[in-house]
């Protein structure tokens, strides 16, 4: 057969005047162009688990093409994520409307199949793993079921795991790539829409196993960035450091998320400088420890809320650059919160900052309490799902407010200034180590 395997991409806002300001601020625009660019690994994947005898193609779709002008296949797989569901849609149906028959997965329609299975012949749900082999033998004899699961549970198991096909983006203008080391977090945040979609369990790829996968993504980029795939990649010290010391040799540049933890172990975070890290992307929240309450209900972040200048000064001491995430519009977030959170900013030394707004994704347990509670606004307002639109009540500001004090924030933080404050603050923090990266870029 030949497949078509198509995912949704791109980065998208739909409000306006965000969109419009991100075109002007530097530091908001830098990492909004470099991470656009990532291929879906996801369905790198999916090729990797497809027999060889079918002829798969990998095509990427940001902008809707002419939907007649797409290419005929025997079989369409679709990857896209809430934002880009109803586009995705739209290109389901058109192939099915040419009689070629679609499959779709991934987070959104794993999260509500039904849904999905309104516009394609066959859903996932899960992991394509232990899925996927299956369904292509089914298309193959033209027995195609309407739901497949795949594995929650040994995930990388042999039986269950195919290495990604990134022969298959071969000379494309990437300028990273992704590699997952890991699935899933056991750290129960309330709002995360992540690999716990697809996944019941924390599944850890041997390290052996990373190392083949960077070597053969080598083979077709010989000096890649690398960002990690992962929802939390230092979850497992032990692995981390072995993972860390197998990857030094290498000599890669590399970029992943993971939570405040690796800053208690000091070894760990000299492996991470040393193994050419560039970045760790790290969810505080919130500043205050008050204002987690419902979106950490096992009360890890509480936790660490008060160390977290010392997780920054740890790891950018280090030359390791630390993007620290806050989320706007929690239940205890009044408007005071828009200073409180650039003032810890800049306290900090943050070398970099990702702001985003509370944002229930279908399948979250956000969702499930903020549906119960009323208060999200509308249905079915998926193309809203883009971490910078406001699709629920606040409860204890205006929608008005949350929405002119995530600009304001936006205004204050990723202006020139203050974007070549922090990396000035940066170089002087991992200079006073006498450490050597003076890199604070992303970009390769
Ligand atoms: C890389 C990445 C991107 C890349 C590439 C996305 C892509 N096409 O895969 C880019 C930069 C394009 C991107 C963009 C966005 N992203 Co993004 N991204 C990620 C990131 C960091 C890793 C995803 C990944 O590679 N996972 C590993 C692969 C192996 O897993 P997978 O894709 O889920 O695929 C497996 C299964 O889902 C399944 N599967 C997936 N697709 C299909 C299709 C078929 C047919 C089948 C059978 C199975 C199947 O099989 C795969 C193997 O098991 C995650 C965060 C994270 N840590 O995971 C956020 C994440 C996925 N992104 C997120 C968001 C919000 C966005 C944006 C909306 C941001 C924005 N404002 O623009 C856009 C939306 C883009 C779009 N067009 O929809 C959210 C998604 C939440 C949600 N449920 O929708 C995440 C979880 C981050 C977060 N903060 O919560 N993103």
């Amino acid at each position: 057969m030949k497949i078509g395997l198509i995912a949704m991409s791109g980065v998208r806002v739909r409000t306006a005047e965000l969109a419009a300001l991100g075109v002007t601020l530097p530091g908001f625009i830098r990492r909004g162009k470099v991470i656009a660019s990532l291929p879906s690994l996801g369905l790198l994947t999916i090729a990797g688990l497809t027999p060889p005898h079918h002829e798969v193609s990998y095509i990427e779709i940001d902008d809707l093409p002419d939907l007649q002008s797409l290419p005929d296949f025997d079989l369409v797989a679709i990857s896209c994520l809430t934002a880009s569901v109803m586009d995705a849609y739209k290109v389901a149906n058109a192939y099915r409307a040419r009689g070629i028959r679609v499959v779709m997965g991934g987070l959104h329609v794993s999260s509500l199949p039904e849904e999905a299975l309104g516009h394609c012949d066959a859903v996932v749900i899960g992991g394509a793993e232990n899925a996927w082999p299956q369904l292509v033998a089914d298309a193959e004899r033209s027995r195609l079921q309407r739901c497949y699961h795949g594995a929650t549970a040994g995930v990388f198991e042999p039986s269950n795991y195919a290495r990604p096909r990134f022969d298959l983006i071969k000379g494309r203008p990437y300028n990273r790539a992704t590699i997952q080391t890991s699935r899933g977090c056991p750290r129960g945040c309330e709002f995360c829409a992540a690999s716990p979609l697809i996944t019941r369990h924390f599944n850890q790829k041997p390290v052996g196993l990373v190392m083949e996968e960077i070597q053969s993504l080598r083979r077709e980029f010989p000096e890649p960035f690398v960002e990690l795939a992962d929802d939390n990649t230092f979850l497992n010290k032990a692995w981390g450091r072995e993972f860390l010391r197998a990857l030094i040799p290498e000599r890669l540049r590399w970029f992943t998320e993971t939570d405040a933890s690796v800053a208690d172990n000091p070894e760990l975070c000299d492996l991470i400088a040393e193994s050419g890290c560039r970045q760790l992307l790290i969810g505080f929240e919130s500043p205050r420890a008050a204002d987690l309450g419902e979106i950490d209900p096992l009360g890890w972040k509480q936790k660490i809320a008060s160390r977290a200048h010392r997780v920054v000064d740890t790891l950018q001491s280090r030359g390791v650059s630390v993007n620290g995430c806050f989320i706007l519009g929690l239940d205890h977030h009044t408007p005071e919160i828009f200073p409180v959170i650039r003032d810890f900013v800049l306290s900090s030394g943050l070398a970099e900052v990702q702001l985003t707004v509370l944002t229930p994704f279908p399948g979250s347990s956000l969702y499930g309490r903020l549906e119960r509670e009323e208060r999200l606004l509308g249905r079915q307002f998926w193309e809203r799902c883009t971490l910078f639109d406001v699709n629920y009540r606040p409860a204890r500001m205006t929608v008005e407010e949350l929405e002119s004090g995530l600009r304001w924030l936006f205004t204050e933080l990723y202006s020139v200034e203050a974007t070549e404050q922090r990396r000035r603050t940066f170089a002087r923090m991992s200079r006073q180590r006498g450490e050597v990266s003076m890199q604070t870029s992303l970009e390769p």
